[in-house]
């Protein structure tokens, strides 16, 4: 076979495997509504519209609870590779903990993220009966003062995901790996509906895929969130003219001093011992998918900006702690740039192949969703 057959039968074999991240997998979860064909010519007419979770009814958030816990009490499909995965929902985690490495400071965090989630509202709809879309969390409207992030309407117990946990002193605690100044909790959240009755993490913390039964930890860092995810920072993340710069002021440094708004979300509900402090095992916390919806939704908006150009601007390197992230020593200093083409892996968690350019527009390709506010 010459080359060029072959590049031909690859590229069929890929166009043919790449299947969608949002597509139903068997018959028994085809949501009608949602499926469109897939021949490259997809209009997206009625997109899911995300909201911001305050302006959702008392319904629609117990509802949308309601199905997070419908998912924690499906079966898991990826035990056999990940032991520690007791439910659909913890297979999610497991996939989040096995590519830790590869998605996070470097070009795949943004595309790798969207995908995630937006497989994630596609089974809360196709598996557990939500008619809803995806909802976010606009933290800026809660980090205006402590009071505000404590009292965020997030935490309620009542028709939201619980609050803090106990304080528990960890400053001579080995295990933690980032100190965040002003942290107050730490123990396992006391009200909601993710207590340790109602809810266990079922793997981490970190790289650990292995059983791990435990209760879920908040460790709430007021001032932290204040000075990390308020208002300016994302405007200053909002003027950068290209996708390499609003990327790196996205994902921040891993010093607390240079860490901006998604690690500013993880820590100040995280602290140093809660779950979504944990970069490894953070969807352990079901409300790491309203903290990266909204970070998605940033990206979303500095694209709206530009769409033509923007939805095709991608950057980074492909190896993690690479430049611009060359945070540790021990990384590579060099490393080529992702592409539209780069493939991006789930661990088994979507369906096929699929590449960068399948998550850089909401309302393109497989995806159909937007948000209610940019
Ligand atoms: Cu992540």
């Amino acid at each position: 076979m010459r080359a060029t057959d072959l590049v031909v039968v690859i590229w069929l074999l890929m166009a043919f495997s790449v299947a969608s991240p949002c597509a139903p997998k068997s018959k028994s979860t085809i949501e009608p509504k949602r499926v469109r064909p897939n021949h490259g010519v997809n209009k997206c007419t009625t997109p899911l519209i995300r909201k911001e979770w305050r302006t959702l009814t008392s319904a629609e958030k117990r509802q949308y609870i309601a199905a997070v816990k419908c998912l924690q009490a499906r079966p898991p499909r990826l035990q056999e590779d990940f032991s520690g995965s007791r439910s659909r929902y913890d297979d999610f985690v497991a996939s989040h903990i096995s590519q830790t490495g590869y998605i996070h400071f470097n070009g795949f965090f943004h595309p790798w993220h969207r995908l995630m989630v937006a497989q994630y509202e596609a089974e809360l709809r196709s598996k557990c009966h939500y008619n809803g879309a995806q909802p976010y969390w606009d933290w800026t409207l809660d980090a205006k003062s402590e009071e505000a992030w404590i009292n965020s309407p997030i935490f309620s117990p009542v028709d939201g995901f619980g609050g803090n946990g106990p304080y528990v002193d960890s400053s001579k605690d080995p295990s933690v790996q980032t100190r965040i100044p002003g942290k107050t909790g730490g123990g396992c959240v006391q009200d909601g509906p993710f207590t340790v009755d109602k809810y266990i993490v079922a793997m981490g913390p970190g790289v650990w895929t292995e059983p791990n039964p435990r209760c879920l930890r908040r460790d709430f860092a007021p001032a932290f969130a204040v000075s990390k995810c308020n208002g300016s920072e994302v405007e200053w993340s909002q003027r950068a003219e290209t996708f390499a710069d609003f990327d790196e002021r996205a994902q921040g440094d891993i010093k607390v001093a240079g860490m901006t708004y998604h690690p500013g979300g993880h820590f100040g509900v995280g602290g140093e011992l809660g779950e979504l402090a944990n970069q490894h095992s953070s969807p352990g916390d079901p409300l790491f998918y309203l903290h990266h919806g909204n970070v998605d939704r940033l990206w979303a908006k500095w694209q709206a900006k530009d769409m033509k150009k923007r939805t095709k601007d991608i950057a980074g390197p492909i190896w993690q702690f690479a430049p611009p992230f060359h945070f540790l020593d021990d990384r590579p200093d060099t490393s080529e740039p992702v592409t539209l083409d780069s493939p991006m892996h789930f661990s088994g968690l979507l369906p096929g192949e699929v590449t960068i350019r399948d998550a850089m527009d909401t309302m393109g390709g497989h995806l159909c969703y937007t948000y209610d506010k940019f």
